[in-house]
């Protein structure tokens, strides 16, 4: 992909007017997750049913052959919600993502299949996607890999006011299948940043939170498709 170190030489941020700008979207953001989050309870990531995360999941040289194979247009800083589907096979650096997939959830989810149908989804500072779950044309089980930049992904069980945000690093993986694939909801929220927790020092301190803004970030989602869908 094309070289995103021009975007400061471009984009001269000394303007006040636009510093103001940020400073407002940044308080707008963040009086809003205040708000939503006092009425729904936040739970762990081990207590939703075939939700897993794993961090450092690609090495670094894999995740820069991919986004060099990627074709320049999908980083435009100037749209959003560039999107991408590829169905197999798939361009030589991304077949070796399914390597990648746990093989408890290749043997058990896919029963040794390999991934069909993928999605490359661009998010540039502000940008997110609305809870969903995702279509029945796809079957059980979705990875979903993240690469440049790390966002916070929040599920929900909203019959139960249940929420969990899982910070989802650069090279990282998450897998959803079962209830956190057909019952929970997953979303990015719209936002130009994520409170992230800070590690607090013993167990009897709330840990502290800092506003992280985000940069740009694209996701490569995996699927199957399921066996008596119909194109068309
Ligand atoms: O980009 C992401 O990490 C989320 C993608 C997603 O939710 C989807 O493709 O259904």
């Amino acid at each position: 992909m094309g070289d995103t170190t021009f975007d400061s030489e471009l984009f001269d941020d000394s303007c006040e007017e636009e510093n103001e700008f940020d400073r407002a979207l940044q308080e707008a953001d963040q009086v809003s997750i205040e708000n939503e989050a006092s009425s729904w309870t936040q739970v762990p990531i081990e207590s939703i049913p075939g939700l897993s995360y794993y961090p450092n999941r690609l090495p670094p040289d894999l995740q820069n052959q991919i986004a060099n194979a990627l074709p320049d247009s999908l980083f435009s800083d100037m749209n959003s919600g560039r999107q991408l589907h590829l169905y197999v096979p798939f361009p030589e650096p991304m077949q070796s993502l399914n390597k990648y997939l746990p093989s408890e959830f290749l043997s058990n989810v896919w029963k040794d299949q390999p991934a069909e149908a993928s999605i490359i989804q661009v998010y540039n500072p502000g940008d997110g996607i609305i809870p969903h779950k995702d279509l029945d044309m796809f079957a059980d089980g979705v990875a979903i890999y993240s690469f440049f930049s790390d966002i916070t992904m929040v599920f929900t069980l909203p019959s139960q006011k249940l929420k969990c945000d899982v910070r989802l690093q650069k090279g990282s993986l998450v897998i959803m299948y079962g209830p956190a694939r057909y019952q929970w909801l997953h979303e990015i929220p719209f936002r130009g940043g994520d409170w992230v927790p800070l590690s607090s020092r013993d167990e009897l301190t709330p840990p502290k939170q800092t506003w992280i803004p985000r940069t740009q970030r694209f996701s490569i989602t995996m699927r199957r498709i399921v066996g008596n869908h119909t194109f068309g």
